[in-house]
C-alpha cells in the first residue's frame, strides 16, 4: 500500500537513527497504530524493525526484494528514475518501455522487473533473466539528437554501469565494445540500445541493461556456464541490487548531463579507459555475415569502433559481434 510506501522511505532515509512513531504519524498523516500495523507486516515481509520504547522504529535490514519503495528511497537523482514502473514478473522490461515511449512516456521513465520470462538480447537473442537475482531494466530517455549519435548511448551507459560496479563492489570489470561487460574475460551485464525516431531525429532512446548479479553458476543455464558469471560469483558475496540500481541511474544521470552539455568527449575517454578491445588484434562479425579482422584502433567521436586491416586500411564497424585475437 501506499503508506506503508511511505513508511519504508522514511525509515530508509533514517537509517542510522530512530524515529519515532509519532513522527511517522505526522509526516504520513495517519494513526500510530496504523504506522504500528504497517511495521508489523513490513516484518512479516522479511524487514528487520527495532522498536524501543520512547525512541521508535530504525531500519535494521532490509530483504533483497525489490519494490518501488526501496529504490525510490535511496534515489539521488534529480529526475532519472523518478517515474518507476516496477512488476515482479514481466516478459520483458524493454518491451514495456517500448509501448510505454510509444504511449509517451516522460523522459527519465524507468521500467523495472524482478523476473523476465522473454528477455531480449540483440539480433533476436534472448538474455536469461531469472527471478531475484538480477538487474533487469529499461531506461526511457529523450535526447534532442540525430539518429545517428543514438549508439552513442550504448558507450555511456556502459560506462555508467562500470563506475557504478566499482562504486558497489570495489571490482574493477571491463568493456568489449559495443555492449558487453565483462570480469575476468566473463559477460556479467548486457545493453540493449533502441529507438525510437520521426525522419531524422530522435523521439526515444530505450536502453535494457541487464545484470547478473546475485546469481551463482550453478544455476546459469548449460550454455552460459562458461561465458557468464555474476557479481557475487566474483566477489564471493552478495549484493543490494537496489544500491546498485540507485548509481547506476545516478551515473547515468551524470553522464547524461555531461553529454547534453559538452558533448561525447568526456564519455570517450572513460569509455577507452575501460575498454578491453583497443590496441588488439579482432575479428569483427557483422550482421550480415562479413568478417573483418584487424587492430582496434579506439572509437570515434560517434561511437563506431575503427580497425585497421593488414593492409592500413581503416574500417568503421557500426555494429557486430568481436572477438579478441589470443596473438
Ligand atoms: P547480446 O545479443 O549482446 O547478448 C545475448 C547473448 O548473451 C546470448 O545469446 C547469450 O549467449 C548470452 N547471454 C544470455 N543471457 C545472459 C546472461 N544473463 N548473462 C550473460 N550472458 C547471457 C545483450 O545482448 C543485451 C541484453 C539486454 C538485456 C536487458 S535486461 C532488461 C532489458 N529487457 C530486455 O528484454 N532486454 C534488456
Amino acid at each position: 500500500s501506499k503508506t506503508k510506501n511511505h513508511i519504508l522511505k522514511l525509515l530508509f532515509k533514517n537509517r542510522n537513527d530512530y524515529i519515532s512513531g509519532q513522527k511517522i504519524s505526522d509526516e504520513i498523516g495517519c494513526s500510530r497504530t496504523a504506522v504500528w500495523k504497517h511495521i508489523k507486516e513490513l516484518e512479516n515481509e522479511g524487514y528487520t524493525i527495532a522498536s524501543v520504547h520512547k525512541r521508535g522504529y530504525k531500519l535494521i535490514d532490509a530483504p533483497d526484494q525489490l519494490s518501488e519503495a526501496k529504490i525510490y528511497a535511496g534515489l539521488t537523482t534529480k529526475t532519472l528514475g523518478h517515474h518507476l514502473v516496477y512488476q515482479d514478473e514481466i516478459p520483458s522490461t524493454q518491451k514495456k518501455a517500448q509501448h510505454l515511449a510509444e504511449d509517451g512516456a516522460e523522459e527519465g521513465t524507468v521500467v523495472l522487473a524482478d523476473e523476465q520470462t522473454s528477455g531480449r538480447g540483440r539480433l533476436g537473442r534472448s538474455w536469461h533473466s531469472p527471478k531475484g537475482t538480477g538487474i533487469w531494466m529499461s531506461l526511457i530517455i529523450r535526447p534532442d539528437i540525430p539518429i545517428h549519435k543514438a549508439p552513442q548511448f550504448t558507450l555511456l551507459t556502459a560506462v555508467a554501469v562500470v563506475k557504478a560496479v566499482k562504486h558497489v563492489t570495489g571490482l574493477d570489470c571491463e568493456i568489449k565494445w559495443p555492449n558487453d561487460i565483462l570480469y575476468k574475460g566473463k559477460k556479467f551485464v548486457g545493453i540493449l540500445t533502441e529507438l525510437q525516431a520521426e525522419a531524422a531525429d530522435v523521439k526515444a532512446i530505450i536502453v535494457g541493461i541487464g545484470i547478473n548479479v546475485n546469481a551463482a553458476i550453478d544455476d546459469f543455464p548449460e550454455e552460459l556456464k562458461d561465458i557468464a558469471t555474476s557479481l557475487r560469483a566474483e566477489a564471493g558475496t552478495a549484493f543490494d541490487r537496489a544500491e546498485l540500481i540507485q548509481e547506476i541511474l545516478k551515473a547515468f544521470e551524470d553522464l547524461y548531463k555531461s553529454y547534453m552539455d559538452e558533448g561525447f568527449g568526456l564519455i570517450k575517454l572513460l569509455w577507452e579507459s575501460y575498454a578491453i578491445s583497443l590496441g588488439r588484434q579482432i575479428y569483427a562479425r557483422t550482421a550480415n555475415g562479413t568478417v573483418v579482422q584487424g587492430l582496434a584502433q579506439g572509437i570515434n567521436d560517434e561511437g563506431v569502433l575503427l580497425l585497421k586491416d593488414k593492409d592500413g586500411k581503416i574500417h568503421k564497424i557500426y555494429s557486430a559481434d568481436i572477438e579478441i585475437s589470443s596473438q
